[in-house]
């Protein structure tokens, strides 16, 4: 095959890529880039993949299309017969600078995400209100300060029960697990936060709009980890109300 017939197929190369984009809007919420986020952790976790993914972005593309440059233009069929390139040992101030560029680049990304781990992921003290939330095989259970709690049982079969929120309240979770480690996610909303049995973690959030949100659990927890969805449902703090009245009038 000849070098610029290899060339022409090209399309075949971004192919991958063309397919993970198209399937951004997949049902199922499945998707390499997450949903605009609602609460200011959430937001910041954004902030902190987008900062990284774009420049590495940028660097993977600057780095192929280098290579491909010089593949391309110094390619044996492109040079005279028995053309030997020149014989170079090294290049101490070349070497120095791909080793210093990358270490400082990395340090950088370490600090970045150092420092966000430090502000969203620590547990909140000024916050409204506390939320129980205990993982199970296979569900979680929501315990309100009012002292009910709203089950949400994994299912397939369709939506399971919303966690039920007002917009604009700090809210602390106390996540803890019954049996093996579960681990609440929510992408708009925060991190992943680890149930672990014996041992309470914290997460918070503070949706700034009305609306419904997607999760799962993020840690293989058994047979039916896939069934372990999660709705967090925000609404305005009158509906909220009315909404806690109705649970403690159902669950005397
Ligand atoms: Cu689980």
């Amino acid at each position: 095959m000849k070098p610029w017939s290899l060339i022409r197929l090209w399309p075949l190369a971004i192919l991958p890529a063309a397919l993970l984009l198209g399937s951004c809007e997949a049902p199922g919420g499945i998707s390499p880039i997450f949903p605009a986020p609602v609460s200011p952790n959430g937001q910041d976790i954004y902030n902190t993949y987008i900062g990284i993914s774009i420049p590495a972005i940028i660097i993977f593309l600057g780095v192929e299309l280098a290579l491909l440059w010089v593949v391309i233009k110094y390619r044996r069929s492109a040079q005279p017969a028995g053309y030997v390139p020149p014989q170079i040992h090294g290049n101490t101030r070349v070497e120095w600078a791909w080793t210093i560029v990358p270490l400082i680049i990395v340090l950088g990304i370490a600090g970045y995400s150092f420092n966000e781990l430090q502000k969203d992921f620590q547990p909140v003290s000024n916050y409204d209100f506390e939320v129980v939330v205990s993982g199970h095989q296979f569900g979680w259970n929501y315990t309100y300060p009012e002292g009910f709690t709203i089950h949400q049982e994994g299912t397939l079969a369709g939506d399971v029960t919303p966690f039920v929120v007002p917009v604009g309240k700090l809210i602390r979770l106390r996540m803890q697990g019954t049996d093996v480690i579960h681990s609440w996610w929510v992408p708009a909303i925060s991190g992943k936060t680890d149930a672990v049995p014996g041992y309470d973690n914290f997460t918070w959030l503070k949706v700034d709009r009305e609306g419904t949100w997607r999760g799962e659990c993020a840690e293989l927890c058994g047979a039916g980890h896939s069934t372990m969805q999660i709705i967090v449902q925000s609404m305005s703090q009158y509906n909220y109300d009315q909404w806690v009245r109705k649970q403690q009038a159902a669950q005397k």
